[in-house]
Parts: C-alpha cells; structure tokens; sequence
C-alpha cells in the first residue's frame, strides 16, 4: 500500500496539491471523475481508453486479470476536463483479503472527493451470474446510494451488426439485467471498443449525452461517503497513518455490507408478509366457495365448525 500511495498523482487532489496550472484546474468543479467498475476481461481498459482516445490502460485478452491495481488517467471531453480511475479485480466473489482492502483504499484515494459517474462495465450478450456479484460487491463497497451514479456500458456493441441496443435491453428475457437496467434509471450505452475516427467519437458523444442526464439527474452533484471524506483528508493533510486509513476502509466495507443484508432481509421479510396475507384470503375464499357450493350438510357442519 505504501509503494501505491507514493505513485498517487499529488497535484490531483486538494488545496495542498502542488502541480502545474493545468493539473491543478483538474480539481476545478467542472471536471468529471469516472471509475470503471465490472467483473474481469469485461473490457473496463479497453473502454476507459475509447473514453479517453488513448491507449493508457493495458487492455488485452488473457485468462488471468490484466489490471492489477488502480490507475488513474486524465483527458479532456469538449473543453472538460476528464479523469478515469480504472480498478482491477475489487468486484469479484473472491475472499477479502489485505489487498482487496488495499486496492478498495487506493481507489477511493484516486477518485476523491467522490466519483461523478460509476461505469459499470459488461460485454453485450453475456451478463452472467458473474455480473450480478460484481453489481452486489459494486454496493458493498462504494454503498447502495452510488446505483443513482451508474452508467451501464455494454462493450463488443459491434456483434449487435445491424440490430438495436434499446431493442436489445427491451426484450432480453435475463432477469438480474433487466432489474440492474431498472435500478439504474434506464442508464445505459454500448460503445465498440475497437471503433476509430468518426465511429469513435459519434459513440463517445452518445456516451456523454448519458453522462450528461445523469449529470442533471444528479443535480450536478458527485456521489460521495464517509470514506471519501476520510480518503481526501488522508490524501490531503496526511492527518493518519496508511494502516489507520486501511482500517477506516475495512470498517467501512463491513458495515456497508451489513447495510446490505439488512435491506435485503426488509425486502425479504416485507415479501413474506405479502404472501401470508395473500395466502389467507386465498383460504377464506376457499372456505367460503365451499360452504356456498356444498349441499351435503355434514360437510357444512364440518367447515362451520371452527367457528361454533
Ligand atoms: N471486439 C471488441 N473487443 C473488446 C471490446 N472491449 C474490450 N475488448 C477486448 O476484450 C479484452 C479484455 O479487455 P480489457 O479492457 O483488458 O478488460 P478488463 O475488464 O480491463 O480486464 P481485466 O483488467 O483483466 O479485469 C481485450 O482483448 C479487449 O481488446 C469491444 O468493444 N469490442
Ligand atoms: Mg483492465
């Protein structure tokens, strides 16, 4: 951890940054903070380079994760000052170990005060159970509130040849799609990685126009947290040491996936009251068609005689 904060770009953060004119209007509130989030070989790299027309990112099929840690770059959108946090393997089912906790830290670090868009990426036609975690530990570690921030990106948009996204996200009959889709407000673009020149830059403004509802969805405002908060102070006046700032990032995680289990359980006991009252008046109609239909007075007996 210590060998990442001393590549952390200084003059990105804070009034006490020291860098050039340039770097420092990088802080300016005009400026977009992206994170690439997604499960593995999604082609996060690959999209965070299309973004930022440059191949900054190692970005290559291999069975094994390509991103090992964290890495931020910048560019600029139509006068604006872009800045892309790409993240590695944080999003996965995999034990929580040090380094999980050490990347999750060095993420917040790179992409604080908070991150204006989460790009939740995921190549078109395979949203596998895999998926569906990398959306659960998406909540786990920046908390539920950051689902009003998601983009969904859905890479190798060219397989779709002449065919329509929206018509593609409309019929697909995968369930955890539909209900991430839902959950994040429509939110969603497909851009071809591979695309260059005119192609490139026509996806990239459909990208933006996306980016640019969230934006006023949003009221303008960057999605933040507590650890954010504690990651910008660290960052910026040193007030802790990297192992108190590493135990602040796994408290956080914890109690945020303890967040997590309850609104589900809520959801689920919620649920379960539902179909107990459903199934109780199922039986009273039951009973009562019974009672009405029965001539045979044993049997009318018999079910009147809870009653008597
Ligand atoms: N044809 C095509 N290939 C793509 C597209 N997006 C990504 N790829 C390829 O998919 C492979 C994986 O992409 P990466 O960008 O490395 O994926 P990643 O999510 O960063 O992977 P890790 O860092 O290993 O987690 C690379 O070979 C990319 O060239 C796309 O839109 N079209
Ligand atoms: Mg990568």
């Amino acid at each position: 951890f210590q060998k990442r904060m001393e590549e952390l770009p200084k003059s990105s953060y804070g009034a006490k940054a020291e860098g050039s004119v340039e770097d420092t209007q990088f802080v300016s509130s005009s400026s977009l903070r992206l994170i690439l989030v997604g499960k593995s070989g999604c082609g996060k790299s690959a999209t965070g380079n299309s973004i930022l027309c440059q191949p900054v990112f190692e970005s290559r099929l291999a069975a094994q994760a390509v991103t090992r840690k964290c890495k931020v770059a910048k560019g600029m959108w139509n006068g604006r000052n872009i800045l892309v946090v790409d993240t590695p393997s944080i999003f996965e089912a995999k034990a929580q170990d040090q380094e999980m906790y050490d990347d999750i830290g060095h993420c917040y670090l790179l992409s604080a005060p908070g991150p204006h868009v989460l790009l939740l990426v995921t190549q078109l036609g395979h949203f596998t159970a895999q998926d569906t975690v990398a959306v659960r530990r998406v909540k786990e570690v920046f908390g539920e509130g950051a689902m009003k921030h998601v983009v969904v990106i859905f890479t190798h948009k060219e397989d779709l040849e002449d065919g329509s996204l929206d018509e593609y996200v409309g019929n697909t009959d995968n369930h955890s799609l539909r209900s991430l889709i839902q959950e994040c407000g429509k939110r969603y673009c497909g851009l071809n990685n591979q695309a260059t020149g005119e192609e490139q830059r026509e996806q990239l403004e459909k990208l933006m126009a996306v980016v640019g509802k969230l934006e006023r969805d949003n009221q303008s405002s960057f999605y933040t947290n507590d650890l954010f908060h504690d990651a910008e102070m660290f960052r910026r006046d040193g007030d802790s040491t990297p192992e108190e700032y590493l135990a602040k990032v796994q408290a956080h995680i914890e109690k945020q996936k303890q967040d997590l289990k309850v609104t589900g359980s809520h959801w689920a006991s919620k649920a379960l009251h539902r179909v107990k009252n459903h199934s109780l008046y199922i039986y009273i109609y039951i009973y009562i068609y019974m009672y009405c239909c029965s001539e045979d007075i044993y049997i009318n007996k018999l079910l009147l005689s809870p009653f008597i």
